[in-house]
């Protein structure tokens, strides 16, 4: 990291660049050659994260007192710079976090798309006005912010993600402090200067980088951040809203998933076979609402998965910059090795191995962390590879006699995030929407590509009942207040004065002899 070559970035603070107090960096690094070093970043430590806060802390007042019109039209000036540089966001994408080029594009548009949504927000952010009980009487609620929100974010979708959290926290008058993942932070940078370039004032917009334990850790206890939102695994979450709990803060976790497609035997079987493929192995199965298992009825799985394997086993796996490729590296060395890890579990528990989990024998391919894709047939639901999240191209094969048999397997995971039924009976797929329970149900789609103007989540521990995306992620960064205005000139006392009088026999009045 003393090469002169690679660029070193600070933290953003109040505006400008800093380093770390510690003056010490990290290397970013490509996934598909591990001994690529991409850029130096700031090791954040808590009293970066502390002058962080102080700073949006101070700017808060001033945003929040911005008409929420005005907020939008700087998020949707940030949209459409957000488009302008959407090619280089989209290679910084490609060599930091290792998906191919295509999905890269799709990340960055999936940021251009919250921030317009977003930005629209500024013009409508409803509350509800309602009929006062009482005459002369005015009753209305409004969304307020919280104040600084802490935004701790994935590296699998390095510029959507951040973006689905700061885009609702900013224009609802929120500002904000970002940690981005430790193995993602140029992606983080390069938002963060467009956020500057769009107008955010100094203050409004922080980012720190560095390590969940130096840095995350501080956002979450800081007293002067009344509320998180973080992605991650479930058991990073845990311990989150452990401490954020202790000082009753507001927190949105969107964690993992075991997603499921269902194939029926009228199912349409290339059709299925797209989406399996695509939901499984897109992303090299880095998504939290990838598909991890395929819960299939005996009367088709055998061509089903015939099918499956012939298809899996001639992906292209390689870099993501090359624009032949379908499977890029996984993110790092430790995430190749649990994906193996798990596929050596799955077969000591007995399920059959069709093909891949290979490191690939090509060499130009050995400095990145690449894992041919992976099919385990026969797998029982409640097995360990059945049931935890693996984050990775391995797909788990289930086989039922019947769709009644599918939805139990589907639904016994602790997970809840995603899911998706193969049918062309339209009886099945309106019974499919409502018995299966995950946050997000596709019918003849895979479990992958929610659109950013629906609310994104998921179930029992697939997060905290929080959604982000769609109208639903401004309630993770606003409170009601609720507001009365009489005009009637004199006491009047909800409750009290619009009691039925006693015995006229309305509801809830009092009759005279009791
Ligand atoms: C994630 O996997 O963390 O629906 C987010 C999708 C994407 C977002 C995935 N739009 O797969």
């Amino acid at each position: 990291m003393t090469d002169p070559r690679i660029p070193v970035h600070g933290n953003l603070i109040d505006g400008t660049w800093q380093e770390a107090m510690s003056g010490e960096l990290f290397p970013s690094t490509d996934p598909a050659d591990g001994r690529r070093v991409l850029a130096a970043h700031a090791a954040s430590g808590p009293g970066d994260i502390a002058e962080a806060v102080a700073a949006a802390r101070r700017a808060q007042p001033a945003w929040r007192a911005t008409p929420a019109p005005r907020r939008g039209e700087i998020l949707f000036r940030f949209a459409g710079l957000l488009a302008e540089h959407k090619e280089r966001l989209a290679l910084q994408v490609v060599h930091e976090m290792g998906k191919v080029l295509a999905e890269a594009r799709g990340d960055v548009q999936e940021a251009i798309d919250i921030a317009y949504l977003m930005a629209g927000e500024g013009r409508r952010m409803a509350g509800e006005t309602v009929r006062s009980e009482l005459p002369d009487k005015w009753a209305m609620s409004v969304r307020e912010p919280l104040g600084v929100a802490g935004l701790i974010t994935p590296w699998n979708f390095p510029t959507a993600i951040p973006m689905w959290k700061a885009m609702p926290a900013l224009v609802a008058g929120n500002t904000i402090v970002l940690k981005p993942a430790s193995a993602t932070p140029g992606c983080a940078v390069l938002l963060a200067e467009l956020l500057v370039e769009a107008g955010f004032p100094p203050g409004t917009v922080n980012l720190v980088t560095g390590s969940g334990e130096m840095a995350g850790a501080e956002l979450v206890d800081n007293p002067d951040v009344p509320v998180i939102s973080f992605t991650g695994s479930a058991e990073t979450g845990r311990t989150i809203a452990a401490r954020a709990g202790r000082r009753l803060k507001r927190l949105s976790l969107e964690l993992g998933g075991k997603n499921a497609i269902l194939v029926a035997e009228d199912a349409d079987l290339e059709l299925a076979v797209e989406g399996i493929l695509w939901s499984a192995f897109g992303t090299t199965g880095q998504r939290c609402t990838a598909a991890s298992r395929v819960i299939v009825v005996d009367a088709v799985a055998d061509r089903l998965v015939e099918r499956l394997v012939e298809r899996t086993r001639a992906l292209r796996v390689g870099p993501g910059i090359d624009p032949a490729t379908e499977v890029g590296p996984l993110i790092s060395a430790a995430a190749r090795e649990r994906t193996e890890a798990y596929l050596g579990i799955g077969i000591a528990d007995g399920a059959r191995h069709l093909c891949g989990g290979e490191r690939p024998a090509d060499p130009a391919l050995a400095h990145g962390w690449y894992l041919t894709p992976a099919i385990l047939d026969g797998v029982d639901p409640m097995s360990r590879v059945g049931q935890e999240e693996v984050f990775g191209p391995l797909l788990s094969i289930i086989r039922v006699p019947d769709l009644d048999a599918a939805v139990p397997a589907a639904n016994q995971v602790a997970y809840g995030l995603s899911s998706s039924i193969y049918t062309q009976d339209l009886a099945t797929a309106f019974r499919m929407m409502s018995a299966l329970t995950t946050g997000l149900v596709y019918v003849n789609a895979g479990t992958i590509g929610a659109e950013t103007h629906l609310p994104f989540g998921g179930m029992r521990a697939s997060g905290n009942g929080h959604r982000e995306a769609g109208h639903a992620a401004l309630d993770t960064y606003t409170e009601w207040k609720a507001i009365y205005v009489d005009y009637s000139g004199r006491l009047q006392r909800a409750q009290i004065d619009n009691q039925p009088a006693p015995g006229d026999g309305a509801p809830g009045g009092r009759s005279p002899g009791r």
